[in-house]
């Protein structure tokens, strides 16, 4: 059955509703950035750019790095536009556009986030990298999905209760990175922190920032700072990770995400040069993809 009008919505020139692109576009190994304005400050270490579009938020450059042929996309801020990239991305090379079939032969993208974060422990110093081992939804995106073969109930169960999680929140889902793709980056000199990240809806609030309104639970952060089990824990906090790891185990594609660590909760700092940070993990990021 062919995918209705209304459920894949194409543009006139036959590109994805959103991202405007047309398979032709894309690479099958991919960058995503929060901010537009990061897109360029990615390819102006490529050899050359063949393609570029920009759309809301949504930016995407395709170029060459060192002979790899990479897109970088922006995709804004938050798991809703996450959604959004993923599935057109995925529509891009496992369905036909003109048929509105699913193809026979799936393809298999390979997904890098380089964001930015702030860490949960003093230990963890702002100005260093950090891989996502996992991420953990508390924005409920991936309960729109079925997540029962990739979730970790157990971890999920032992965080709820530590964190004694009001049931009016969404339950947090936990979903692990790609660790073959994870292994690219973790190999060689460069010091990288690895641990469960969380992936909140808000900046404030759900992140357990307090401005000029009272929490629903004022010790949310200390609760997600101190939760152990095995030999995880709960590392940082950002707004895109577990709808990425979530939507590309389920799609069939890899993915990691890299933050640069700008902020550290645990004792209030903040980098003295963030713009400094991302350039050295986009650096750092581009040489492995390359590799
Ligand atoms: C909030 O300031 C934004 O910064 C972080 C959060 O995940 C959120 O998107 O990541 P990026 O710098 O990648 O956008």
């Amino acid at each position: 059955m062919p995918i209705k009008e209304s459920e894949l919505i194409l543009n006139p020139d036959g590109s994805v509703y959103h991202l405007n692109l047309k398979p032709e576009n894309l690479a099958n190994t991919i960058i995503f950035v929060g901010d537009p304005d990061r897109v360029s400050k990615i390819t102006e270490h490529f050899d050359s750019i063949e393609f570029e579009t920009h759309k809301r938020e949504f930016k995407t450059q395709t170029g060459h790095y060192k002979g790899k042929r990479i897109t970088v996309i922006s995709t804004g801020i938050g798991s809703d536009n996450i959604d959004i990239v993923l599935n057109e991305l995925d529509a891009l090379v496992n369905i036909n556009l003109e048929t509105r079939e699913i193809n026979a032969n799936l393809v298999s993208l390979d997904i890098i986030r380089i964001g930015t974060s702030g860490s949960l422990q003093a230990d963890i110093p702002v100005d260093s990298f950090l891989l996502s081992s996992h991420g953990m939804d508390i924005n409920g995106t991936l309960h729109s999905y079925q997540i029962e073969n990739i979730s970790h109930p157990e971890i999920e169960d032992a965080f709820i209760k530590h964190s004694d999680w009001h049931q009016n929140k969404s339950r947090p889902i936990i979903i692990e990175n790609s660790s073959s793709l994870a292994e690219k980056f973790t190999v060689g000199a460069q010091k990288i922190f690895k641990g469960i990240t969380v992936t909140a809806n808000g900046f404030y609030g759900p992140q357990g920032r307090v401005l000029r309104l009272a929490l629903q639970d004022a010790d949310v952060n200390n609760k997600i700072d101190t939760f152990k089990f095995k030999d995880f824990r709960i590392t940082n906090l950002e707004m895109e990770t577990s709808a990425i790891y979530g939507l590309s185990k389920l799609l069939g594609h890899r993915a990691v995400s890299l933050n640069a660590i700008i902020a550290n909760r645990a004792n209030g700092t903040f980098s003295e040069n963030p713009e400094g940070i991302v350039n050295n993990l986009i650096q750092f990021a581009l040489n492995k993809i390359a590799e």
